[in-house]
Protein backbone atom coordinates (compact mmCIF):
# COMPACT_ATOMS: atom_id res chain seq x y z
CA UNK A 1 0.00 0.00 0.00
CA UNK A 2 3.07 2.07 0.10
CA UNK A 3 3.59 3.37 -3.24
CA UNK A 4 5.68 6.16 -4.57
CA UNK A 5 6.41 7.75 -8.12
CA UNK A 6 10.20 7.64 -9.13
CA UNK A 7 10.47 11.53 -8.88
CA UNK A 8 8.84 13.26 -5.99
CA UNK A 9 9.39 16.02 -3.73
CA UNK A 10 8.04 15.07 0.02
CA UNK A 11 7.34 19.11 0.74
CA UNK A 12 4.83 18.65 -2.13
CA UNK A 13 2.85 15.53 -0.47
CA UNK A 14 2.80 17.58 2.93
CA UNK A 15 1.90 21.09 1.75
CA UNK A 16 1.33 21.57 -1.97
CA UNK A 17 -1.39 18.71 -2.64
CA UNK A 18 -3.49 19.81 0.24
CA UNK A 19 -3.69 23.51 -1.70
CA UNK A 20 -4.17 21.51 -5.02
CA UNK A 21 -6.76 19.67 -3.67
CA UNK A 22 -8.91 22.55 -2.55
CA UNK A 23 -8.19 22.40 1.38
CA UNK A 24 -6.13 25.79 1.42
CA UNK A 25 -8.38 27.66 3.71
CA UNK A 26 -8.34 24.84 6.59
CA UNK A 27 -5.99 25.71 9.68
CA UNK A 28 -2.49 24.77 9.53
CA UNK A 29 0.04 25.93 11.69
CA UNK A 30 -0.51 27.87 15.10
CA UNK A 31 2.49 29.78 17.02
CA UNK A 32 2.41 32.08 19.43
CA UNK A 33 1.87 34.98 16.95
CA UNK A 34 0.40 33.67 13.79
CA UNK A 35 -2.15 31.09 12.92
CA UNK A 36 -1.74 30.12 9.45
CA UNK A 37 -4.00 28.16 6.92
CA UNK A 38 -2.06 26.04 4.57
CA UNK A 39 -2.04 28.27 1.76
CA UNK A 40 -0.51 31.17 4.22
CA UNK A 41 1.91 28.29 5.09
CA UNK A 42 2.54 27.40 1.25
CA UNK A 43 3.14 31.05 0.46
CA UNK A 44 5.76 31.20 3.15
CA UNK A 45 7.57 28.27 2.18
CA UNK A 46 7.43 29.19 -1.27
CA UNK A 47 8.72 32.67 -0.48
CA UNK A 48 11.49 31.53 1.75
CA UNK A 49 12.44 29.08 -1.29
CA UNK A 50 12.69 31.85 -3.72
CA UNK A 51 15.16 34.10 -0.65
CA UNK A 52 17.40 31.03 -0.49
CA UNK A 53 17.61 30.50 -4.85
CA UNK A 54 17.36 34.06 -5.68
CA UNK A 55 19.30 36.16 -3.27
CA UNK A 56 21.39 33.00 -1.72
CA UNK A 57 22.61 30.97 -4.32
CA UNK A 58 21.47 27.83 -2.98
CA UNK A 59 21.50 24.61 -5.95
CA UNK A 60 20.12 21.38 -5.20
CA UNK A 61 21.88 19.32 -2.80
CA UNK A 62 23.13 22.43 -0.62
CA UNK A 63 23.05 21.92 3.09
CA UNK A 64 20.87 24.30 5.11
CA UNK A 65 21.46 24.48 9.05
CA UNK A 66 18.09 25.14 10.68
CA UNK A 67 18.22 26.56 14.50
CA UNK A 68 15.55 27.91 16.47
CA UNK A 69 12.89 26.85 18.68
CA UNK A 70 9.67 25.37 17.43
CA UNK A 71 7.57 27.81 15.56
CA UNK A 72 5.40 28.02 12.38
CA UNK A 73 9.00 30.13 10.80
CA UNK A 74 11.15 27.23 11.69
CA UNK A 75 8.31 24.86 10.20
CA UNK A 76 8.65 27.17 6.85
CA UNK A 77 12.43 27.21 6.39
CA UNK A 78 12.24 23.21 6.49
CA UNK A 79 9.77 23.39 3.72
CA UNK A 80 11.24 26.10 1.87
CA UNK A 81 14.25 24.56 1.99
CA UNK A 82 13.31 20.82 0.62
CA UNK A 83 10.79 22.71 -1.78
CA UNK A 84 14.32 24.46 -3.13
CA UNK A 85 15.76 20.91 -3.32
CA UNK A 86 18.03 21.53 -0.37
CA UNK A 87 18.74 19.45 2.62
CA UNK A 88 17.60 20.60 5.93
CA UNK A 89 20.01 19.92 9.09
CA UNK A 90 18.09 20.37 12.34
CA UNK A 91 19.99 21.52 14.98
CA UNK A 92 18.80 21.23 18.71
CA UNK A 93 18.30 24.83 19.90
CA UNK A 94 21.11 24.28 23.27
CA UNK A 95 23.30 23.60 21.19
CA UNK A 96 26.97 26.12 21.54
CA UNK A 97 28.91 27.12 19.25
CA UNK A 98 31.86 23.74 19.76
CA UNK A 99 28.81 21.18 18.65
CA UNK A 100 27.80 23.43 16.06
CA UNK A 101 31.09 23.84 14.37
CA UNK A 102 30.74 19.88 14.26
CA UNK A 103 27.74 19.75 12.80
CA UNK A 104 28.54 22.66 10.34
CA UNK A 105 31.78 20.76 9.32
CA UNK A 106 30.44 17.50 9.14
CA UNK A 107 27.85 17.83 6.78
CA UNK A 108 29.73 20.39 4.91
CA UNK A 109 27.06 23.22 5.57
CA UNK A 110 26.61 25.97 3.02
CA UNK A 111 23.40 28.01 4.71
CA UNK A 112 22.05 28.71 7.90
CA UNK A 113 18.52 30.19 8.72
CA UNK A 114 18.66 30.86 12.38
CA UNK A 115 16.06 32.20 15.11
CA UNK A 116 18.05 36.21 15.76
CA UNK A 117 17.76 35.51 19.52
CA UNK A 118 20.04 32.55 19.30
CA UNK A 119 22.67 34.42 16.76
CA UNK A 120 25.52 34.54 19.29
CA UNK A 121 26.28 30.87 19.03
CA UNK A 122 26.32 30.77 15.30
CA UNK A 123 28.74 33.58 15.05
CA UNK A 124 31.06 32.05 17.60
CA UNK A 125 31.15 29.20 15.44
CA UNK A 126 31.08 30.70 12.13
CA UNK A 127 34.91 31.67 11.65
CA UNK A 128 35.84 27.97 12.06
CA UNK A 129 33.67 26.73 9.53
CA UNK A 130 34.69 26.55 6.06
CA UNK A 131 31.80 25.57 4.16
CA UNK A 132 29.65 28.16 5.57
CA UNK A 133 28.76 30.89 2.89
CA UNK A 134 25.30 32.66 4.34
CA UNK A 135 23.81 33.21 7.63
CA UNK A 136 20.29 34.70 7.77
CA UNK A 137 17.88 35.56 10.81
CA UNK A 138 14.59 34.54 11.04
CA UNK A 139 12.22 36.59 13.90
CA UNK A 140 14.09 39.46 13.08
CA UNK A 141 12.92 42.71 12.10
CA UNK A 142 16.30 43.60 10.12
CA UNK A 143 15.86 45.02 6.39
CA UNK A 144 18.48 41.98 5.59
CA UNK A 145 16.49 38.98 7.96
CA UNK A 146 14.21 36.29 6.09
CA UNK A 147 10.95 38.22 7.12
CA UNK A 148 12.06 41.12 4.71
CA UNK A 149 13.78 39.44 2.21
CA UNK A 150 10.39 36.84 1.90
CA UNK A 151 7.97 39.86 1.79
CA UNK A 152 9.76 40.50 -1.39
CA UNK A 153 9.77 37.63 -3.30
CA UNK A 154 6.67 35.83 -4.85
CA UNK A 155 4.32 33.32 -3.05
CA UNK A 156 4.92 30.78 -6.39
CA UNK A 157 7.89 28.77 -6.47
CA UNK A 158 7.77 25.60 -8.95
CA UNK A 159 9.35 22.83 -6.48
CA UNK A 160 12.31 21.49 -7.86
CA UNK A 161 12.00 18.06 -8.90
CA UNK A 162 13.49 16.08 -7.11
CA UNK A 163 13.70 12.37 -7.17
CA UNK A 164 12.25 10.00 -4.32
CA UNK A 165 15.44 8.94 -2.98
CA UNK A 166 17.20 11.96 -3.03
CA UNK A 167 18.13 13.54 0.47
CA UNK A 168 16.03 15.92 1.56
CA UNK A 169 16.98 15.89 5.36
CA UNK A 170 19.52 14.95 7.62
CA UNK A 171 19.12 14.69 11.32
CA UNK A 172 21.85 14.92 14.18
CA UNK A 173 22.57 12.22 16.75
CA UNK A 174 25.43 12.32 19.41
CA UNK A 175 27.46 9.14 19.64
CA UNK A 176 28.80 7.37 22.29
CA UNK A 177 31.96 9.35 21.74
CA UNK A 178 30.07 12.88 21.90
CA UNK A 179 31.28 12.87 17.53
CA UNK A 180 27.55 13.68 16.36
CA UNK A 181 26.46 11.21 13.79
CA UNK A 182 24.56 12.44 11.06
CA UNK A 183 21.27 9.85 9.35
CA UNK A 184 20.50 10.95 5.99
CA UNK A 185 16.95 10.61 4.97
CA UNK A 186 15.17 10.87 1.15
CA UNK A 187 12.45 12.68 0.37
CA UNK A 188 10.77 8.99 0.19
CA UNK A 189 11.83 8.03 3.65
CA UNK A 190 9.77 10.74 5.06
CA UNK A 191 6.85 10.13 3.60
CA UNK A 192 7.17 6.11 4.34
CA UNK A 193 7.30 6.96 7.83
CA UNK A 194 4.16 9.44 7.43
CA UNK A 195 2.35 6.52 6.24
CA UNK A 196 3.56 3.70 8.97
CA UNK A 197 2.78 4.31 12.22
CA UNK A 198 0.53 7.31 11.56
CA UNK A 199 -1.94 5.05 9.69
CA UNK A 200 -1.67 2.22 11.82
CA UNK A 201 -1.21 3.70 14.73
CA UNK A 202 -1.57 6.74 15.57
CA UNK A 203 -5.07 6.93 13.89
CA UNK A 204 -5.54 10.67 13.82
CA UNK A 205 -7.50 12.55 11.59
CA UNK A 206 -7.60 15.76 9.84
CA UNK A 207 -9.63 17.14 12.42
CA UNK A 208 -7.42 16.81 14.93
CA UNK A 209 -4.88 19.15 16.33
CA UNK A 210 -1.35 18.49 17.50
CA UNK A 211 0.35 19.58 20.36
CA UNK A 212 3.72 19.04 22.44
CA UNK A 213 6.92 19.64 23.38
CA UNK A 214 9.93 17.75 21.53
CA UNK A 215 11.79 20.00 19.41
CA UNK A 216 11.56 19.68 15.32
CA UNK A 217 15.47 19.18 15.08
CA UNK A 218 14.43 15.64 16.82
CA UNK A 219 12.66 13.82 14.40
CA UNK A 220 10.22 12.41 17.29
CA UNK A 221 9.24 16.43 17.44
CA UNK A 222 9.74 16.76 13.46
CA UNK A 223 7.14 13.45 12.58
CA UNK A 224 4.52 14.07 15.68
CA UNK A 225 4.61 17.81 15.23
CA UNK A 226 4.72 18.98 11.44
CA UNK A 227 5.48 15.60 9.12
CA UNK A 228 2.26 13.64 10.42
CA UNK A 229 -0.14 16.82 10.46
CA UNK A 230 0.58 18.07 7.01
CA UNK A 231 0.55 14.67 6.02
CA UNK A 232 -3.60 14.13 6.64
CA UNK A 233 -3.98 17.68 5.99
CA UNK A 234 -4.36 18.58 9.82
CA UNK A 235 -3.25 20.82 12.14
CA UNK A 236 -0.03 21.49 14.82
CA UNK A 237 0.41 24.16 17.49
CA UNK A 238 4.15 24.98 17.44
CA UNK A 239 5.37 26.25 20.68
CA UNK A 240 8.92 27.99 21.42
CA UNK A 241 8.04 26.76 25.15
CA UNK A 242 6.50 23.36 26.01
CA UNK A 243 7.68 22.66 29.42
CA UNK A 244 5.57 20.79 31.76
CA UNK A 245 4.63 23.54 33.38
CA UNK A 246 3.22 25.17 30.70
CA UNK A 247 2.18 22.05 28.31
CA UNK A 248 -1.52 21.54 30.17
CA UNK A 249 -2.32 25.18 29.60
CA UNK A 250 -1.10 25.10 26.12
CA UNK A 251 -3.89 22.57 25.45
CA UNK A 252 -6.33 23.94 27.24
CA UNK A 253 -6.10 27.11 25.35
CA UNK A 254 -5.36 25.72 21.87
CA UNK A 255 -8.03 22.58 22.76
CA UNK A 256 -5.49 20.42 21.58
CA UNK A 257 -6.13 16.79 20.54
CA UNK A 258 -3.18 14.79 20.06
CA UNK A 259 -0.01 15.25 22.13
CA UNK A 260 3.56 14.45 22.08
CA UNK A 261 5.97 14.49 24.50
CA UNK A 262 8.32 12.37 26.56
CA UNK A 263 7.33 10.31 29.77
CA UNK A 264 9.12 12.76 32.04
CA UNK A 265 6.94 15.03 30.99
CA UNK A 266 3.56 13.20 30.93
CA UNK A 267 5.10 12.38 34.84
CA UNK A 268 5.31 15.99 35.70
CA UNK A 269 2.34 16.60 34.09
CA UNK A 270 -0.03 14.70 35.82
CA UNK A 271 -0.56 16.43 39.07
CA UNK A 272 -0.90 20.00 37.07
CA UNK A 273 -3.41 18.34 34.67
CA UNK A 274 -5.98 18.98 37.33
CA UNK A 275 -5.82 22.26 37.47
CA UNK A 276 -6.64 22.96 33.88
CA UNK A 277 -9.42 21.29 31.25
CA UNK A 278 -7.29 19.09 29.09
CA UNK A 279 -11.14 17.66 27.66
CA UNK A 280 -10.16 17.91 24.31
CA UNK A 281 -7.07 15.46 24.22
CA UNK A 282 -8.16 12.20 22.34
CA UNK A 283 -4.66 10.95 22.02
CA UNK A 284 -0.97 10.90 24.20
CA UNK A 285 2.14 9.82 22.74
CA UNK A 286 5.28 9.02 24.58
CA UNK A 287 8.42 8.03 22.96
CA UNK A 288 12.33 8.54 23.47
CA UNK A 289 12.95 7.21 26.43
CA UNK A 290 11.20 3.53 27.77
CA UNK A 291 8.06 4.52 30.05
CA UNK A 292 7.99 3.11 33.10
CA UNK A 293 4.27 1.34 34.19
CA UNK A 294 4.08 3.72 36.79
CA UNK A 295 4.42 6.51 34.53
CA UNK A 296 1.35 4.95 32.56
CA UNK A 297 -0.76 4.62 35.56
CA UNK A 298 -0.57 7.88 37.04
CA UNK A 299 -1.09 9.60 33.12
CA UNK A 300 -3.97 7.39 32.68
CA UNK A 301 -5.67 8.34 36.56
CA UNK A 302 -5.32 12.08 35.68
CA UNK A 303 -6.28 12.10 32.32
CA UNK A 304 -8.32 8.83 31.60
CA UNK A 305 -5.89 8.38 28.55
CA UNK A 306 -4.11 5.24 27.52
CA UNK A 307 -0.86 6.37 26.68
CA UNK A 308 0.28 5.09 22.78
CA UNK A 309 4.21 4.65 23.79
CA UNK A 310 6.41 3.86 21.02
CA UNK A 311 10.31 3.45 20.62
CA UNK A 312 12.18 4.69 17.01
CA UNK A 313 14.70 6.31 16.31
CA UNK A 314 17.16 9.33 14.87
CA UNK A 315 18.73 6.22 12.30
CA UNK A 316 15.23 4.90 11.17
CA UNK A 317 12.89 8.22 11.23
CA UNK A 318 10.31 7.60 13.55
CA UNK A 319 9.13 5.00 15.55
CA UNK A 320 8.99 1.54 14.81
CA UNK A 321 7.31 -0.61 17.54
CA UNK A 322 4.49 1.00 18.98
CA UNK A 323 1.16 0.57 20.98
CA UNK A 324 -2.30 1.31 20.30
CA UNK A 325 -4.56 3.28 22.66
CA UNK A 326 -7.02 0.54 22.19
CA UNK A 327 -3.94 -2.62 22.29
CA UNK A 328 -1.56 -1.14 24.94
CA UNK A 329 0.67 -3.64 27.82
CA UNK A 330 2.02 -1.94 30.55
CA UNK A 331 5.76 -2.88 30.59
CA UNK A 332 6.11 -3.48 26.77
CA UNK A 333 6.88 -0.98 24.65
CA UNK A 334 4.68 -2.48 22.07
CA UNK A 335 4.58 -4.43 18.85
CA UNK A 336 6.52 -4.12 15.47
CA UNK A 337 4.54 -1.23 13.09
CA UNK A 338 3.04 -2.73 9.65
CA UNK A 339 5.87 -2.09 7.44
CA UNK A 340 9.01 -2.71 9.74
CA UNK A 341 10.15 -6.25 10.57
CA UNK A 342 11.83 -6.80 14.19
CA UNK A 343 13.21 -9.57 15.87
CA UNK A 344 16.01 -10.21 18.70
CA UNK A 345 19.38 -11.35 17.71
CA UNK A 346 22.54 -12.68 19.85
CA UNK A 347 25.83 -11.17 18.90
CA UNK A 348 25.98 -13.88 16.13
CA UNK A 349 23.23 -12.08 14.38
CA UNK A 350 21.08 -15.14 14.81
CA UNK A 351 17.73 -14.81 16.25
CA UNK A 352 16.48 -15.47 19.30
CA UNK A 353 13.36 -17.63 20.53
CA UNK A 354 10.42 -15.61 22.62
CA UNK A 355 11.72 -14.85 26.24
CA UNK A 356 15.32 -14.75 25.17
CA UNK A 357 17.20 -11.15 25.70
CA UNK A 358 19.43 -10.18 22.75
CA UNK A 359 19.71 -7.02 20.29
CA UNK A 360 16.77 -5.53 18.94
CA UNK A 361 16.91 -5.38 14.96
CA UNK A 362 14.68 -3.55 12.61
CA UNK A 363 14.12 -3.60 8.75
CA UNK A 364 11.63 -1.20 6.99
CA UNK A 365 11.15 1.37 4.65
CA UNK A 366 13.72 3.59 6.15
CA UNK A 367 16.91 2.83 7.18
CA UNK A 368 20.49 4.35 8.70
CA UNK A 369 22.26 5.99 6.80
CA UNK A 370 25.20 7.69 8.47
CA UNK A 371 26.85 10.87 6.73
CA UNK A 372 30.43 9.21 6.03
CA UNK A 373 30.87 7.74 9.45
CA UNK A 374 32.15 4.29 10.28
CA UNK A 375 29.82 3.98 12.90
CA UNK A 376 27.69 2.59 9.84
CA UNK A 377 29.08 -0.71 10.10
CA UNK A 378 27.68 -1.00 13.57
CA UNK A 379 24.17 -0.17 13.02
CA UNK A 380 23.79 -2.34 10.18
CA UNK A 381 24.61 -5.47 10.25
CA UNK A 382 23.30 -8.17 8.25
CA UNK A 383 20.73 -6.16 6.63
CA UNK A 384 19.28 -5.21 9.64
CA UNK A 385 19.20 -1.73 11.46
CA UNK A 386 20.71 -2.35 15.53
CA UNK A 387 18.92 0.25 17.37
CA UNK A 388 21.51 -0.44 20.35
CA UNK A 389 18.89 -1.25 22.45
CA UNK A 390 18.88 -4.82 24.43
CA UNK A 391 15.04 -6.09 24.21
CA UNK A 392 12.86 -9.60 24.55
CA UNK A 393 10.14 -10.50 22.71
CA UNK A 394 7.26 -12.44 23.97
CA UNK A 395 4.76 -14.93 22.35
CA UNK A 396 2.35 -12.80 21.69
CA UNK A 397 4.63 -10.39 19.94
CA UNK A 398 4.95 -7.34 22.52
CA UNK A 399 9.23 -5.98 22.50
CA UNK A 400 9.84 -5.51 26.39
CA UNK A 401 13.22 -3.30 27.01
CA UNK A 402 15.75 -4.71 28.72
CA UNK A 403 18.37 -1.33 28.38
CA UNK A 404 21.07 0.67 26.12
CA UNK A 405 23.93 -1.62 24.91
CA UNK A 406 25.92 1.39 24.21
CA UNK A 407 26.93 4.40 26.26
CA UNK A 408 23.93 6.35 25.63
CA UNK A 409 22.50 8.10 28.41
CA UNK A 410 18.76 8.80 27.74
CA UNK A 411 17.51 11.21 30.44
CA UNK A 412 14.31 13.08 30.82
CA UNK A 413 14.11 12.65 27.24
CA UNK A 414 17.66 13.56 26.00
CA UNK A 415 20.13 11.29 24.49
CA UNK A 416 23.81 12.33 26.19
CA UNK A 417 26.93 11.07 25.11
CA UNK A 418 28.76 9.95 28.78
CA UNK A 419 32.19 10.17 26.68
CA UNK A 420 31.24 14.20 25.75
CA UNK A 421 30.53 14.99 29.02
CA UNK A 422 33.87 13.11 30.46
CA UNK A 423 36.02 15.30 28.00
CA UNK A 424 34.66 18.32 28.78
CA UNK A 425 35.30 17.63 32.29
CA UNK A 426 38.50 16.86 31.81
CA UNK A 427 39.64 20.24 30.44
CA UNK A 428 39.09 21.92 33.85
CA UNK A 429 42.28 22.50 35.81
CA UNK A 430 40.70 20.68 38.44
CA UNK A 431 39.78 17.31 37.26
CA UNK A 432 42.62 14.48 36.89
CA UNK A 433 40.21 12.02 35.80
CA UNK A 434 36.43 11.95 35.04
CA UNK A 435 33.86 8.87 34.54
CA UNK A 436 30.54 9.70 33.51
CA UNK A 437 27.45 7.13 33.21
CA UNK A 438 23.64 7.40 33.61
CA UNK A 439 22.48 6.95 37.28
CA UNK A 440 18.63 5.08 37.34
CA UNK A 441 16.43 8.50 38.12
CA UNK A 442 12.60 8.23 38.96
CA UNK A 443 11.73 11.41 37.40
CA UNK A 444 14.09 11.67 34.49
CA UNK A 445 14.60 7.91 33.52
CA UNK A 446 18.55 8.22 33.84
CA UNK A 447 20.70 11.22 35.63
CA UNK A 448 24.52 12.17 34.21
CA UNK A 449 26.94 11.57 36.91
CA UNK A 450 30.12 11.99 37.30
CA UNK A 451 33.10 10.32 39.35
CA UNK A 452 35.60 12.88 39.71
CA UNK A 453 39.20 12.21 40.82
CA UNK A 454 40.97 15.45 41.82
CA UNK A 455 44.11 17.24 41.03
CA UNK A 456 46.25 17.16 44.01
CA UNK A 457 45.09 20.90 45.74
CA UNK A 458 41.75 20.79 44.87
CA UNK A 459 39.03 19.58 47.46
CA UNK A 460 35.62 17.68 46.82
CA UNK A 461 32.90 19.57 48.88
CA UNK A 462 29.80 21.43 47.25
CA UNK A 463 31.45 24.42 45.72
CA UNK A 464 33.49 22.60 43.23
CA UNK A 465 30.86 20.30 42.33
CA UNK A 466 28.69 23.89 41.45
CA UNK A 467 32.00 24.50 39.66
CA UNK A 468 32.10 21.70 37.74
CA UNK A 469 28.36 21.45 36.30
CA UNK A 470 28.80 25.25 35.74
CA UNK A 471 31.45 24.67 33.70
CA UNK A 472 29.86 21.58 31.92
CA UNK A 473 27.40 24.27 31.47
CA UNK A 474 28.56 26.75 29.41
CA UNK A 475 31.01 24.75 27.42
CA UNK A 476 27.98 22.28 25.77
CA UNK A 477 24.05 21.90 25.72
CA UNK A 478 23.24 22.44 29.56
CA UNK A 479 21.21 19.75 29.57
CA UNK A 480 23.92 17.50 29.62
CA UNK A 481 25.64 18.69 32.55
CA UNK A 482 26.32 16.18 35.45
CA UNK A 483 23.42 16.55 37.99
CA UNK A 484 25.09 14.08 40.40
CA UNK A 485 29.14 14.09 41.23
CA UNK A 486 30.85 11.67 43.20
CA UNK A 487 34.32 12.77 44.28
CA UNK A 488 36.74 9.86 44.67
CA UNK A 489 40.00 8.48 45.29
CA UNK A 490 40.28 6.21 41.78
CA UNK A 491 38.16 5.33 39.23
CA UNK A 492 38.15 1.34 37.88
CA UNK A 493 40.20 0.76 34.88
CA UNK A 494 41.71 -2.08 32.99
CA UNK A 495 44.91 -3.72 33.18
CA UNK A 496 45.22 -1.38 29.92
CA UNK A 497 44.17 1.84 31.57
CA UNK A 498 40.73 2.13 30.11
CA UNK A 499 37.88 3.09 32.26
CA UNK A 500 35.23 0.03 32.77
CA UNK A 501 31.97 2.43 32.91
CA UNK A 502 30.11 -1.01 33.71
CA UNK A 503 31.80 -0.92 37.10
CA UNK A 504 30.40 2.60 37.28
CA UNK A 505 26.90 1.56 35.97
CA UNK A 506 26.49 -1.03 38.62
CA UNK A 507 27.95 0.78 41.47
CA UNK A 508 24.99 3.53 40.38
CA UNK A 509 22.08 1.40 40.27
CA UNK A 510 22.84 -0.66 43.58
O1 LIG B 1 13.66 7.78 20.94
C1 LIG B 1 12.71 7.43 20.26
O2 LIG B 1 11.99 6.50 20.66
C2 LIG B 1 12.37 8.14 18.96
C3 LIG B 1 11.10 8.08 18.54
C4 LIG B 1 10.75 8.67 17.37
C5 LIG B 1 11.65 9.32 16.60
C6 LIG B 1 12.94 9.39 17.02
C7 LIG B 1 13.32 8.78 18.21
C8 LIG B 1 14.78 8.86 18.61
Amino acid sequence: ELQFSERMNCAYELLDKWVAQGHGDRPCLIGSEVRWTYVELLAQANRIANVLTQDLGLVPGNRVLLRGANSPMLAACWLGVVKAGGVAVGSMPLLRAKELTQIVNKAEISHVLCDERLADEVRNAQPQCPTLRRVVFFHSDAADGLEARAAAKSPQFANVDTAADEVCMMAFTSGTTGTPKGAVQFHRDVMAACWCWPRHHLQATRDDLFIGSPPLAFTFGLGGLLLFPLSIGASSVLLEKATPDVLPAAIEKYKGTVCFTSPTAYRAMSAAVKNHDISSLRKCVSAGEALPAATRKLWKDASGIEMIDGIGSTEMLHIFISHTDTDARSGATGKVVPGYTAAILDDDLKPLPAGKIGRLAIKGPTGCRYLGDDRQQQYVQGGWNLTGDAYLVDEDGWFVYQARTDDMIVSGGYNIAGPEVESVLLAHPAVAECGVIGAPDEERGQVVKAYIVLRPGFTGNDEMCKTLQDYVKQTIAPYKYPRKIEFRESLPRTETGKLQRFRLRAEASS
